[in-house]
């Protein structure tokens, strides 16, 4: 006569559940980090894009006159931008500065340009809060004397004699 034999060789139901919520917290960790890679990507690429603009704006600049420069350097206040320029297709705005390299001498200019910007999910980017590339109260954060951001683009121009 055969033997029946009641023992199971599968898994029990408490087996089964923690297997269940271990897998559970494994993919919600997973899907967190795929989340958070999406988002630095998307900031990645705003900002690579933000840096094309500023870096466009300094070949234009490198190409006037270095007179209109130091024309456009005098009409500023110090620590005040020397212009402004909307970052389309992104909501944002560039800011130029143009400053003396060595007090008193007008020979070496250094040019600063940055970038503010409004990036995914509301978030900005840069000092100018409200892009409007004014300093307004509280948004020179680093007390720097101007509207710092992560997109800044600096250069030297000389006077060619
Ligand atoms: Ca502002
Ligand atoms: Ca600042």
């Amino acid at each position: 006569m055969k033997k029946i034999s009641c023992a199971s060789n599968g898994f029990t139901l408490v087996e089964l559940l923690m297997a269940v919520l271990i897998l559970g917290f494994t993919l919600t960790g997973l899907l967190q980090v795929f989340i958070r890679c999406s988002t630095l990507a998307g900031i990645a690429q705003e900002k690579s894009c933000i840096m094309s603009i500023l870096q466009s704006q300094m070949e234009d600049i490198h190409e006037r006159d270095y007179a209109d420069l130091v024309a456009l350097y005098a009409a500023t206040a110090s620590g005040e931008p020397a212009e402004t320029f909307p970052l389309a297709p992104l909501t944002g705005m560039g800011v130029v500065y143009i400053t003396r390299f060595t007090a008193g001498d007008d020979d070496l200019l250094q040019i600063k340009i940055v970038g503010s910007w409004i990036g995914q999910e509301g978030r900005v980017f840069g000092e100018d809060i409200n892009r409007d590339g004014i300093e307004d109260a509280g948004e020179d954060v680093d007390g720097d004397g101007d509207l710092s951001s992560i997109a800044t683009v600096m250069s030297l121009i000389a006077l060619r004699i």
